[in-house]
């Protein structure tokens, strides 16, 4: 089993993370989720990862609101991908985490999804396994070619 892990900074990112889980779900990645945050239990987050590595986990997601630099303190300890989830909440609408993870400086990459779209991260997360697990790879282009048959057909709309 591909594993694969869901990060967040705040038991109020749950409901937004949730969605990450439901995807890894769907297409059998095995993960593990877990409220960990970068200024409040640093040491407990670099215990974490460490332990992440030991156990195989091959990609990580990464959620945060406000400054949002959990993905980031998260890359600088790991080679492994990091996909950041830009959270919204505060008076910036998630702008400000979106840009704490866009803007992280070289070397140390974080992939950014869109504000709250923690399914796209995931999605990202399956991509990046299928490359090294073909099952996976199986299932996501049959999971493209399904949603592209829902759309075949006719295509016009009254206006
Ligand atoms: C960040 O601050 C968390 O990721 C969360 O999005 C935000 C607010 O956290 P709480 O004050 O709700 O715990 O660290």
């Amino acid at each position: 089993m591909v594993k694969a892990a869901v990060i967040f900074g705040s038991r109020s990112d749950a409901g937004v993370m949730k969605k990450a889980a439901e995807v890894f779900k769907e297409f059998g990645v095995e993960y593990g989720s877990f409220v960990l945050s970068a200024h409040r239990s640093p040491e407990l987050l670099e215990e974490t990862i460490a332990e992440l590595e030991k156990d195989g986990t091959e990609v990580i997601v990464a959620g945060a609101g406000l400054a949002a630099h959990l993905p980031g303190v998260i890359a600088s300890r790991t080679a492994l991908p990091v996909i950041g989830v830009p959270i919204a909440s505060g008076t910036l609408g998630g702008m400000d985490a979106l840009l704490s993870m866009a803007q992280m400086p070289k070397p140390m990459p974080v992939a950014v999804v869109g504000v709250d779209n923690a399914a796209n991260a995931a999605y990202l997360g399956v991509e990046i396994l299928a490359l090294k697990y073909p099952e996976l790879r199986t299932k996501l282009e049959a999971f493209r070619a399904k949603m592209k048959a829902g759309l075949a057909g006719d295509s016009r709309i009254e206006l």
